[in-house]
């Protein structure tokens, strides 16, 4: 197969007129930064990059150095462009304004910066995840309000995982598309097109550590996972826990599976542990693209109405049967069925 580079994808979406210009080009740029991320992480100790910051975020969680470099590294490389309005982060209270010296464009970009960044002084992958929305006509100084769109109305969402592999996965609405990164020529290849994820799974993922602080229904749902051939469900499931969402989302996306990070009585008061703005409505409209599911276990993450840049919710995405299954579970405890 020819192989297609990602701008050239790009182009040819534009010509079918499910991209335009402005937004082609504002992923390709952020597609550059995430090559330059990549070469970052790939140095491990020998970059001096690994370790603490010794600062903390908004999160109150204390800093990588790789999460100051990455974030520097998408702030930098989205200023000059011309594309976008403002960016939100993981790692920032507030959103960044673009310069005044560089021109404006209608988009805004929201990113974490590196997801799972406890992993990388373990060399276990991670990656950055960002979703991009329409600025609010009129507004060239936007807040965190306007930021504050259902995940119904993204451009675009992606992620790039920086594992053995440097892999973009990426959709504006047409689709879930792969690109993985030639290392020789410095470009992303086309290398799956139109991604679907199988409905049907025997593979999930979620920390088990947590099962004792679950609610009943997560309690119950999980439990027949783990009976397999011997429970209700009649057949053996495997377990998998990166705790790196954006690497267990991608074997979602390779193979199938389900993802949960349910409430639990430790992490209810914050709503959850995962963000909305960020992390899961950029990987749910991936998800969904992809023909799979995503949920917070009683409605669809797309459609919540956002209420704050870094609020939290629970997550339940993948093989859609599964997380139907899942969400139904919930939705009957609570008597809404
Ligand atoms: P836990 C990484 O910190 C992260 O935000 C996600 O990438 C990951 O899925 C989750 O948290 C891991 O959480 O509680 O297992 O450490």
């Amino acid at each position: 197969m020819k192989s297609i580079s990602l701008i050239q994808f790009l182009i040819e979406e534009r010509r079918a007129g499910r991209v335009n210009a402005e937004l082609s080009l504002l992923i390709e740029v952020v597609a550059r930064a995430c090559k330059r991320i990549a070469v970052a992480t790939n140095k491990g100790a020998l970059g001096g990059v690994l370790g603490e910051a010794g600062t903390g975020n908004i999160q109150g969680e204390a800093q990588k150095k790789l999460d100051v470099i990455s974030n520097e590294i998408l702030l930098e490389a989205n200023a000059w462009g011309g594309q976008l309005a403002a960016c939100a982060s993981e790692e920032m209270e507030d959103p960044q304004q673009i310069p005044d010296m560089y021109p404006k464009g209608n988009h805004l970009l929201l990113f974490d910066p590196l997801d799972g960044s406890s992993n990388i002084d373990v060399n276990i992958s991670v990656g950055t995840i960002f979703s991009i929305l329409r600025c609010p006509d009129g507004i060239t100084q936007p807040k965190a309000e306007h930021f504050l769109q259902p995940g119904t109305t993204q451009l675009a969402a992606g992620y790039v995982v920086y594992g053995p592999a440097t892999v973009l996965v990426l959709t504006f609405g047409y689709g879930t598309h792969e690109f993985t990164l030639d290392r020789e020529v410095g470009s992303f290849v086309l290398s799956r097109r139109d991604i679907r994820i199988p409905e049907e799974t025997a593979e999930f993922a979620i920390n088990m550590s947590n099962q004792r602080h679950w609610e009943p229904p997560m309690q119950r749902y999980i439990g027949e996972l783990l009976a397999g051939k011997d429970g209700p469900r009649n057949k053996d499931f495997n377990m998998r826990w990166v705790a790196s969402m954006v690497a267990d989302v991608h074997r979602i996306i390779t193979r199938g599976g389900t993802f949960f990070y349910p409430l639990d009585v430790k992490i209810r008061s914050k709503g959850g542990k995962l963000r909305l703005m960020y992390e899961a409505n950029p990987m749910a409209f991936i998800i969904e693209q992809a023909g799979g599911a995503a949920t917070t276990g009683r409605e669809r993450i797309m459609e919540l109405q956002p209420t704050g840049l870094h609020q939290r919710v629970p997550v339940f995405l993948g093989s859609k049967k599964e997380i139907e299954v899942a969400t139904h579970y919930h939705l009957t405890a609570d008597g809404a069925q």
